[in-house]
């Protein structure tokens, strides 16, 4: 611990003002291709922290009217700790970086329409340069990655990260959240993968794309990466992170050492509203098995929206918990993050 905080004291001194360019925190290139709102591009310009936020979670994840409540609540929360929110997305065929009311209200209201598509990093383009009426989308983790990091963003909270699906050694469903975890300097806080993915195989993926993957908690104690609507997932995490400002150290190391892959921060749901995994585990296989015939992009979703059904609002209760926090946890890493860097 006292070696990382001394390197991130010493990188200062030998860096001065002249921050190499990847680990500068604020870059933005092609600001023309961006909708910026005047906060986020504001708070950019000045150095002051940034959280970006996913959608696709309001788009195909929350049912309406929670979805939009949801979304000012994540702002809200990110404010209320110190940093300005980026909510992400595309509205009207354009990549929006922080969002108004109206925006958020729009793409609430427009999920599960056929104007509201699923934007991972392979979406993006098409949506930018098509033909024909201009869609609305809901950024995935990699899709979250992808624009806020071409801003000069580099710190996302997030629900529920994708991962390798079960049987995903046939299939060959691999989330993107993974590969741009491995290619992107990023810090992502998350409660985890629920038990309908492979964790095991996760964990192994990310391995080999270079990821750091830790957990909030007591590095005296035993601590498993979280399973999402529970704190416990039967696997231990390969490290384990004290706080916020741990955390924004290792991250201001990865960045300063161009590592060029990303930091996961798993935080686990509050013990308050946890579903213990043996309440849950059956609902979620039973899910996965009802939705196993949906491939591709919409497997996910369909699965989400099947956990929804089955758990009576009880899921979405412990989801809107657990994410609220974890736009707490982001919030804190960014205020941390933007004081290494001034
Ligand atoms: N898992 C969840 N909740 C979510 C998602 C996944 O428990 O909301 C969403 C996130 O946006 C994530 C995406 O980035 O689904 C992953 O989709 P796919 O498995 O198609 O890569
Ligand atoms: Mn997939």
């Amino acid at each position: 611990k006292g070696a990382v905080r001394r390197a991130v004291k010493t990188s200062r001194i030998v860096y001065k003002n002249e921050l190499p360019v990847h680990a500068r925190w604020h870059k933005i290139t092609f600001p023309e291709l961006f909708v910026v709102s005047k906060d986020v591009e504001k708070a950019l310009q000045e150095g002051e922290p940034v959280v970006a936020l996913e959608t696709a979670i309001y788009t195909h994840g929350f049912p309406k009217p929670d979805n939009f409540t949801l979304a000012l609540e994540m702002e809200h929360t990110v404010r209320d700790h110190g940093a300005v929110p980026a909510t992400i997305g595309i509205l009207n065929g354009k990549i929006y970086i922080g969002m108004s009311n109206e925006q958020l209200e729009e793409l609430a209201y427009t999920a599960g329409t056929p104007k509201t598509h699923k934007i991972s990093r392979r979406d993006i383009a098409y949506h930018l340069g098509k033909s024909g009426d201009p869609l609305n989308g809901g950024t995935t983790i990699s899709g979250t990655i992808k624009i806020a990091t071409s801003a000069g963003i580099s710190v996302v909270a997030t629900g529920g990260l994708g991962g390798v699906h079960k049987g995903g050694e046939n299939s060959l469903d691999i989330s993107a959240d993974l590969t741009e975890l491995g290619k992107t300097g990023v810090a992502v806080v998350t409660s985890g993968m629920k038990s309908f993915l492979d964790t095991e195989r996760t964990m192994e993926f990310l391995e080999t794309q270079g990821v750091f993957v830790s957990t909030f908690g007591d590095p005296e104690e035993k601590v498993d990466i979280p399973g999402f609507f529970s704190r416990d997932s039967g696997f231990p995490s390969p490290y384990i992170v004290r706080d916020p400002e741990e955390a924004a150290n290792i991250f201001f190391a990865n960045q300063l050492l161009k590592v060029d892959s990303g930091c996961l921060f798993f935080n686990p749901i509050p013990e308050e509203y946890e579903i213990p995994r043996s309440e849950i585990d059956p609902i979620l296989a039973d899910a996965t098995s009802k939705a196993s015939s949906i491939t591709g992009k919409d497997n996910t979703p369909a699965v989400l929206n099947e956990i929804v059904k089955q758990t009576e609002g009880r899921s979405i209760r412990a989801n809107r918990r657990l994410v609220l926090n974890n736009a707490k946890a982001g919030a804190q890493l960014a205020v941390h993050l933007s004081q290494l860097y001034k």
